[in-house]
C-alpha cells in the first residue's frame, strides 16, 4: 500500500486530494496545525478512529514553520509521495504578514526538501510542490506556459518564487523526484470563505435569502482563469506518476472577469446585475428578479466596490497554456466555468438555507463576512 503525506490536508486542496488518495487505495498521512477550536471540517468525512486497526486515514500535529517536526514526520510516515500544499495562500494577507508568508511558504517548502535528502529518502519519496499562476504576476498580454518567465507581484508570491526554484534546484542538485505544478486559481464549495469566488456565492446566497444586504468587492476589472479544485488534485496526483519529474502549468485556457463572475452567481438565483459607475463609484444593481425563492427587489444596490479589498500591487490578468498537462498527463478537466459556480452557488444556497430556518425560528445567525 502506497503511503501518502499531505501538508494542508485541513485545506481546500488538501482535503478533495486526500479524497481522491483514498479512493486510489493509499494511506494518508496529512499535517494539521493546533488551534485553538477543531480546524478539520473539510476532512471530517474521512475521519477513522485511530484506536481502531486498519486505520488507512491518519493526522499528525506539525507546522511547516518547525523543521524538527517536519523530520520527525517524515521519518515516521516514510511517505511514497509528499503533497507540500500547506501555505499562507491568501495574496493579500501576504501584504500584511510578508515575514511569516515566507517561512512558511518559501522556506517551508525547503524544511520539507531537505528533510527528505536527510533523511536518506531521495531515491523512495515523490514530492510535489503546490506552485501558483501567482508567479506570473506582472507577464501579461498573452496565455502563461511552463516557459513564461515570472515576476512576482506580491509577498507571497515572492515566497512561492522560492519555493519553485528550490524545488527545481533539489531535482537538478541531489536528483530528487520533486516537481511543481503551477496552479491557475481552482474554486469549489470548500473554498476559503476571504477568496473572492467563495465570497461571492455566499454573499448571492445570502442576499438571495434575505440574510445579508449587499456585497463589498475590491477590483472587479481583474481578470482570473478558474478551474474546480476536484480537477485540479487530479493533475497533482498524475505530476507524481511520470516516469520523469517535470513542472506543469494546470489550467483551463479562458479567462473571466470578477465582475462577470458574480453576474454568473446572481444568475443562479434568477437575478440580473447591471453595474454602473467607474473604479471605486462602481455599483451592482439588480435590474430583472424572476425567482420566487430568491426575491430580490429590483433596483436594489447589492455590490459595491471598496478600496480597502485593493491590493499595493494587483495582478490584472491570468491565463493559463495548459497544452503541456493535456498532452504529456492526459488530464482534462471535468467542470467549466459555468459547472463550477452552479455546484458552489448550490452548496451555498443549500448552507444559508439552514441560517434562514434558524432566523425564522428566532435564532440569531453569525453576520460575519470579511
Ligand atoms: P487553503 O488556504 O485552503 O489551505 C492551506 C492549508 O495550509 C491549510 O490546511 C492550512 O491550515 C495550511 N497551513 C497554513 N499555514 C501553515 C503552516 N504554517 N504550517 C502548516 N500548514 C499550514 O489553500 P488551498 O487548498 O486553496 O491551496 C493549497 C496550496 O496550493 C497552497 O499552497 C496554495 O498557496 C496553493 N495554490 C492554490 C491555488 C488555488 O487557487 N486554490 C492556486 C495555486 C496554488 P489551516 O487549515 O490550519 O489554516
Ligand atoms: P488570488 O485569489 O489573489 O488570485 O489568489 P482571490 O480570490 O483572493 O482574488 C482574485 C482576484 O479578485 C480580486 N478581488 C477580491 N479578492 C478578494 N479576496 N476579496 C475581494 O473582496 C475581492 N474583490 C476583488 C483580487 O484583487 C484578485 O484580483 C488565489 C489564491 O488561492 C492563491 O493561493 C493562489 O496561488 C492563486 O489564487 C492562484
Amino acid at each position: 500500500m502506497k503511503k501518502a503525506l499531505i501538508t494542508g490536508i485541513t485545506g481546500q486542496d488538501g482535503a478533495y486530494l486526500a479524497e481522491l488518495l483514498l479512493g486510489k487505495g493509499y494511506e494518508v498521512h496529512g499535517i494539521k496545525r493546533r488551534s485553538s477550536l477543531f480546524n478539520t471540517q473539510r476532512i471530517d468525512n474521512m475521519y477513522e478512529d485511530p484506536h481502531e486497526k486498519d486505520v488507512h486515514f491518519k493526522l499528525h500535529y506539525g507546522d511547516l514553520s518547525d523543521s524538527t517536526n517536519i523530520i520527525r514526520i517524515i521519518q515516521e510516515v516514510q511517505p511514497d509521495e509528499i503533497y507540500n500544499l500547506g501555505a499562507m495562500s491568501h495574496v493579500r494577507v501576504s501584504f500584511e504578514e510578508p515575514e511569516y508568508t515566507a517561512q512558511v511558504d518559501g522556506i517551508g517548502t525547503l524544511r520539507i526538501l531537505e528533510a527528505v535528502r536527510l533523511l536518506g529518502l531521495t531515491e523512495k519519496t515523490r514530492i510535489y510542490q503546490a506552485s501558483t499562476s501567482e508567479l506570473y504576476g506582472g507577464v501579461q498580454g498573452h496565455a502563461q506556459s511552463e516557459t513564461t518567465p515570472f515576476y512576482p507581484r506580491s509577498p507571497y508570491a515572492v515566497a512561492k518564487l522560492y519555493g519553485y526554484w528550490i524545488t527545481v534546484n533539489y531535482r537538478e542538485a541531489y536528483n530528487m523526484y520533486a516537481c511543481n505544478g503551477i496552479l491557475f486559481n481552482h474554486e469549489s464549495p470548500l473554498r476559503g470563505e476571504t477568496f473572492v469566488t467563495r465570497k461571492i456565492t455566499r454573499a448571492a446566497a445570502r442576499i438571495g435569502l434575505g440574510l445579508q444586504d449587499k456585497v463589498y468587492l475590491g477590483n472587479i476589472d481583474s481578470l482570473r482563469d478558474w478551474g474546480h479544485a476536484k480537477d485540479y488534485v487530479e493533475a497533482m496526483y498524475l505530476i507524481l506518476q511520470q516516469e520523469k519529474p517535470e513542472d506543469f502549468v494546470i489550467a483551463t485556457g479562458v479567462t473571466t472577469s470578477i465582475r462577470d463572475f458574480v453576474r454568473m452567481a446572481f444568475a443562479e438565483i434568477g437575478v440580473e446585475l447591471e453595474f454602473s459607475g467607474e473604479g471605486s463609484s462602481e455599483v451592482g444593481i439588480v435590474s430583472s428578479s424572476t425567482n420566487p425563492d430568491f426575491p430580490v427587489e429590483v433596483g436594489k444596490t447589492v455590490v459595491c466596490v471598496d478600496p480597502r479589498y485593493y491590493r499595493p500591487t494587483e495582478v490584472d490578468l491570468l491565463l493559463g497554456d495548459p497544452t503541456k498537462a493535456m498532452t504529456q498527463l492526459n488530464w482534462q478537466p471535468k467542470y467549466d466555468l459555468a459547472a463550477l459556480v452552479k455546484d458552489m452557488m448550490t452548496a451555498d444556497i443549500d448552507l444559508f438555507r439552514r441560517d434562514q430556518l434558524l432566523v425564522k425560528s428566532g435564532h440569531q445567525v453569525l453576520n460575519y463576512y470579511e
